[in-house]
Order: structure tokens, then C-alpha cells, then sequence
């Protein structure tokens, strides 16, 4: 059991037990960083959804606040799901979510909070108008969900949320559709769609923001589109519960946006991560001018274990998101820098020469695809490692030459060998190795904490994502190694900089926490 403990993380958010999923309306409000969440309050498992809430100064520390939204409407009885928070001109905010009604209709609800002078929306008021949007014709009952925060729209005077669906008359197609509003009661639903991928299936917690392409600070949900401005149509795919996202020009006139490039469109191209990532969110952060994502991570143990352990899931370290000016064709995601507070004891290691089929322990304190020797790698990090490495988990790089002579080169997360107690856990875990192609090699970032690791390569191009359960590798007991599984090649590691990572507070708010 002390294992199971052990897997609590430090500065990844989390409820104090039982089940969380998707993040909900993230938003900075009077002083607060606020994140609600889809949460259980009666078991470790999906159902009964509520909104969890927390509250932040920096995004690192967290106060859990009571339960804001409970199921108490004919219009929410099966679950107050997934919505996103609208940020009014007058500072007030506005809550859209989705109810799944006592018939298991999917609607959309409005909620505001009760005392908007209140910076920790304590309370919520749901409206007298409820369902403010029932499924439209055409749309089935069970595949309308998730507004968008609404983008504000000056020469309508008027604002438009998105909502994911899905169009099985049009080959499977996953759908966004947009609403036009003026007061978030009534709603006009516009003609056509704003997006439209034929093969990919319901689009779950479609998220739809600008992004500058000039400047690295992060734009308002209802920043002006135009020169320097592109748009990121992001959505979760509930067929193969992963967040994919691409990067286009939106025209608000004719209610389209349209991918860069097809090839790489919504569900058929990038994804926010490699790893166990799904039903992210963004918000527009005023206070650092910068845009945040939270991601849900799963976990990848089973159901049983989950319900001994009493508790399940994960939210990521807050991310922000740019626009990659350099390659023009991806996001950057990176840990926002306010968690670098918990950063001590820093040690650097530079030049250090890993040998073609060398392992070379680090030394600090603190884990199929990794063990493959290739001529050009596999090579790279072993994290949550116990001595003799018979427990690990390796991330890693390869290069991959084809026929042309040109080298790509992908980047991994190996889990096939964390969690190797015989008599545990092992055996009802999910292990996998995760890949993806990322451009170029230069710059990781790695956050292991506990049973979560987040890998950010190049910059952020590429991220990858894993839930692992060390049964050995824990309690200080874990280390880090460089290897190098590659046959033909020695490998350099030319810098390599680690930090202790201290804990984050989570915890209830009290009465003697200040409000500011
Ligand atoms: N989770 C919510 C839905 C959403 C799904 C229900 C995505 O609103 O589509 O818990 O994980």
C-alpha cells in the first residue's frame, strides 16, 4: 500500500480521492487562477459528475474548493459535464456546460456565478432558461456537447461558441458547430460548420483560439483575426481518445475555418501529445499574457486498482501554448514557468560521452522499444530506474535513415519496464511505447514526478505523456541513467541540467488562507 501512496504525485494536480476527467473552464478571475473539473464525488470510478473546483495563485499551489455544480436539474441529472467559461467585457464571466438530462439528451446549460464580487465563484447560479440549446435537427441527442468559450465577433456585435459533433450521413465526419449570441440565452445556429473531417468521429471538447504568429505572448479568446493571427481548431476524438489539433485561417463572415494543410487537418495530423493526454482546455492568462492548456491524464492501470488505490487521474502541469515561428507548421508547449519555483538543488553535467551500447548512471538521487538496437539509437534517459534497472522507463531518441539518405528522427517513451514488482500491480497495467516524429533534435525538458512523466522535446514541438507505477523506483529510490542502445554510433550528451523538484501545495482552502 505504501506503494500505492507513493503514486500521489507532488505539483500534478489531483483531487483528495476519488474520480477526475476532463478539465472545465479554466480562467483567471479577480486575483485567481480557477480550475474546475469532471469529478466523482463518490468513487474512483467515471460517474455521478460534478464540477470539482480549485483555486491558484500561480498555477503551481492549489486550494480545493467545495463542489461548484451538482446534477439537481431534470437538465443535468445524468452529470454536470464539460463546459468552458466566457469572460464578459464588463469583467462578469458567464459558464456554459453541457447537461446530460434525465433522458440522456445531451444539452447546453448557463450558470453563472452567484456573487460575481466573489473572487473564488464560491457559488453558482444555474439559469432560469436552462437548456439554453437542445440538439438540432440533423444531430443526434447523444452527440452534442462541450461549448467553446465564446470568440466575440464586433461587427455582429455579437458572440459564437463551437460544439462538437459528429455527421455519420457524411462518411463518420467529426463536426464543429458554431452558435451565434448575444446575451448567452438565446442562440441562432449558423449555417454550415466551422470544420469538418470526414472518417474521425465525434469531436469531443472542441477548443477554437487565435495565436500570434509574431510575437510569443498569448492572445485573447476574442483577439482580432487578420494578418499575424492564425486560429488552432483543436478536438478530442472519442474514437481514438486522442487531442488533435491543427493550425488554419478562421473567417468569421463565412463561418469557416480552413486547415494550412489538409494532409495534417484536425484528427488525421498532430496531436498535442504522444502519450495519455485527452479532453485538454485553454485559456487566455491576462496576467502573463499568455495561453494555458490543461490536459486529463488517464491512468493506465485497471479499474480494480484504481478502487483501492481511491482515487484515479491526473491533470497535466499547466502548459503554455505559441505558435512555433520557426517551423510555422506546429504549437510549442511548454510547463509555464511558474513551476520552476519548486526547482533546488540543480546539477549540470556537460560533454558526458555515452559509448554505442553504454548505460551511464547519473549521479543523482531521484524510467521492446528502448532495448532494440539499431545503428542510430535508440538513445536517451532512463527515469523512475532502481539500481540494477531492472525497473525503468526510457525516453529516448532514434534516427531513422531511409532509402533517399535523409534522417528523421522520432522520439519515445518506452513503459514496457516500469512497474515490475512480481507481486503487484504489474499485471493489470497497460504498458506501451509511445512515439512521434519530431523535426530536428536540440532541448528536452522531462518532468517525472512520482507516477507521471511529461517529456517536452525540441522546444515543445513534440510532447509525450506517460502514467507509470514504480514498485521499486520509489521513495527516493529512483535514478537516472543516459544510454545509448545505438550499435554504430557513440553519443554525447552535451548538457544535461537536473533539479530536485519540490511539492506543490494542494490542499483545502481554510480561513486563514488570505484572500486577495
Ligand atoms: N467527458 C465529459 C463529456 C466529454 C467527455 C463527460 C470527454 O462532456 O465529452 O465526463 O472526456
Amino acid at each position: 500500500n505504501s506503494m500505492l501512496l507513493w503514486q500521489r504525485t507532488a505539483f500534478h494536480f489531483q483531487p483528495q480521492k476519488n474520480w477526475m476527467n476532463d478539465p472545465n473552464g479554466p480562467t483567471y478571475y479577480r486575483g485567481w487562477y480557477h480550475l474546475f473539473y469532471q469529478y466523482n464525488p463518490a468513487s474512483a470510478v467515471w460517474g455521478n459528475i460534478t464540477w470539482g473546483h480549485a483555486v491558484s495563485l500561480d498555477l503551481v499551489h492549489w486550494f480545493y474548493l467545495p463542489i461548484a455544480m451538482v446534477p439537481d436539474h431534470w437538465y443535468d441529472a445524468n452529470g454536470v459535464w464539460t463546459g468552458s467559461a466566457t469572460i464578459l467585457p464588463d469583467g462578469r464571466l458567464a459558464m456554459l456546460y453541457t447537461g446530460s438530462t434525465a433522458e440522456l439528451v445531451q444539452v447546453q446549460n448557463l450558470a453563472f456565478p452567484a456573487d460575481q464580487d466573489d473572487p473564488l465563484l464560491l457559488t453558482w447560479v444555474k439559469s432560469e432558461s436552462n437548456p439554453v440549446l437542445v440538439p438540432p435537427p440533423g444531430i443526434a441527442p447523444k452527440d452534442f456537447r462541450d461549448p467553446t468559450t465564446a470568440w466575440y465577433v464586433p461587427s455582429e456585435s455579437a458572440w459564437r461558441i463551437a460544439i462538437g459533433s459528429k455527421n455519420d450521413s457524411q462518411r463518420h465526419a467529426g463536426i464543429a458547430l458554431v452558435y451565434r449570441t448575444s446575451d448567452f440565452l438565446s442562440y441562432e445556429l449558423l449555417p454550415g460548420v466551422l470544420h469538418s473531417v470526414a472518417g474521425t468521429g465525434m469531436w469531443e471538447c472542441v477548443d477554437f483560439y487565435p495565436v500570434s504568429t509574431e510575437s510569443a505572448t498569448g492572445l485573447d479568446t476574442s483577439a482580432a483575426t487578420g494578418p499575424g493571427v492564425k486560429h488552432v481548431l483543436k478536438a478530442s476524438m472519442d474514437d481514438d481518445r486522442n487531442d488533435y489539433y491543427a493550425i488554419g485561417t478562421y473567417e468569421a463572415a463565412t463561418n469557416a475555418w480552413v486547415p494550412d494543410d489538409p494532409e495534417k487537418d484536425v484528427g488525421i495530423g498532430l496531436r498535442y501529445d504522444y502519450g495519455m493526454f485527452y479532453a485538454s482546455k485553454t485559456f487566455y492568462d491576462p496576467v502573463k499574457q499568455r495561453r494555458v492548456l490543461w490536459g486529463w491524464i488517464g491512468e493506465t492501470d485497471s479499474e480494480r486498482t484504481d478502487l483501492r488505490k481511491g482515487w484515479a487521474s491526473l491533470q497535466t502541469i499547466p502548459r503554455t501554448v505559441l505558435f512555433d515561428q520557426q517551423t510555422g507548421s506546429n504549437l510549442l508547449q511548454w510547463p509555464v514557468d511558474d513551476v520552476e519555483t519548486l526547482r533546488s538543488g540543480s546539477q549540470e553535467f556537460s560533454n558526458i560521452s555515452i559509448p554505442a551500447g553504454s548505460v551511464v548512471p547519473l549521479d543523482c538521487s531521484t524510467s521492446g522499444g528502448a532495448a532494440g538496437r539499431g545503428v542510430l539509437g535508440p538513445f536517451g534517459l532512463l527515469v523512475l530506474a532502481d539500481d540494477d534497472l531492472s525497473e525503468q522507463t526510457a525516453v529516448y531518441f532514434y534516427f531513422v535513415r531511409s532509402t533517399d539518405g535523409s534522417i528523421s528522427t522520432h522520439f519515445c517513451h518506452d513503459e514496457l519496464r516500469h512497474a515490475c514488482h512480481p507481486a503487484l500491480l504489474a499485471a493489470d497495467i497497460v504498458k506501451r511505447v509511445y512515439g512521434s516524429l519530431v523535426p530536428v533534435l536540440d532541448g528536452e525538458t522531462l518532468s517525472v514526478d512520482h507516477s507521471v512523466i511529461e517529456s517536452f522535446a525540441q522546444g515543445g514541438r513534440t510532447c509525450i505523456t506517460s502514467r507509470v507505477y514504480p514498485t521499486s523506483a520509489t521513495y527516493g529510490g529512483g535514478r537516472l541513467f543516459l544510454f545509448n542502445n545505438a550499435t554504430g554510433v557513440d553519443v554525447t550528451a552535451k548538457s544535461l541540467k537536473i533539479w530536485q523538484m519540490g511539492s506543490a501545495f494542494i490542499r483545502p482552502f481554510s480561513e486563514h488562507d488570505s484572500v486577495s
